[in-house]
């Protein structure tokens, strides 16, 4: 399972990330968490059904796909019509089950936040479903040996497939960096996504200032740090 809203059917997914959350819990002191856990399930299920599931196609908004608004309500646990970085998270997996990371949901939600609200609307969500997925197939694809995620080795024919050229030294940087420590680091999707999408921000913040293309630029130090704090999401 990859990101499991993107792995399975909308009913299925919801069940299997919260049994996951669940799992997660503690079983020493954990009975209540999981009552809990429980009953968010139910909840959800309830509000589920209460929209007619990935068929019902009466209250998603106009240009937002059937499918994705009922995820969107799914997602809002709080029902407030807004997504905020703690519900994505909730419902965002790794393929090794890990919940994705606080900096890459809330580098995300940023990046569809059009009113810098700290929260997304059922636009933005709409739109933030199609960025994982595409960024979801490109993982997939880059991740050869299907482990699930990406080694050194995956991780330097991405960036070379994506026009970067970066050195071996950079992309065991970023590992050392983002990768759980282990005798073989990979990366999972979330840090994937992360660093990819800093990478982007950065590079073309860098091409503002490289007019020549000659890939150097000489920069004041406050040139710098505006560089750096404006590219910070
Ligand atoms: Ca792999």
């Amino acid at each position: 399972m990859m990101v499991v809203m993107m792995m399975m059917s909308m009913m299925e997914m919801m069940v299997v990330v919260m049994v996951g959350r669940a799992g997660d819990v503690d079983n020493g002191g954990g009975g209540r968490q999981e009552a809990e856990a429980g009953h968010c399930q139910w909840r959800r299920r309830r509000r589920w059904r209460n929209h007619g599931g990935v068929s019902g196609t009466g209250c998603a908004p106009p240009g937002v796909d059937p499918e994705a608004f009922a995820w969107f309500q799914a997602v809002d646990a709080d029902g407030s019509g807004h997504i905020s970085v703690r519900e994505l998270k909730q419902a965002l997996l790794n393929s090794n089950w890990t919940a994705f990371d606080d900096d890459t949901c809330l580098l995300m939600i940023n990046t569809f936040d059009r009113t810098r609200s700290g929260r997304i609307d059922v636009y933005g969500f709409s739109a933030l479903l199609r960025f994982i997925q595409q960024w979801r197939n490109l993982f997939q694809q880059f991740d050869r040996d299907r482990s699930g995620s990406i080694s050194f080795s995956e991780l330097q024919q991405a960036f070379s497939q994506l026009g970067y050229n970066l050195s071996p030294q950079f992309s065991q940087l970023l590992l050392a960096r983002y990768a759980p420590r282990s005798p073989d680091p990979s990366i999972q999707l979330d840090r994937f996504i992360h660093i990819c999408m800093q990478l982007q921000s950065t590079t073309e913040a860098f091409r503002e200032k490289d007019t020549a293309l000659l890939g150097n630029v000489r920069l004041s130090y406050e040139d710098f740090l505006t560089m750096v704090v404006t590219r910070m999401l």
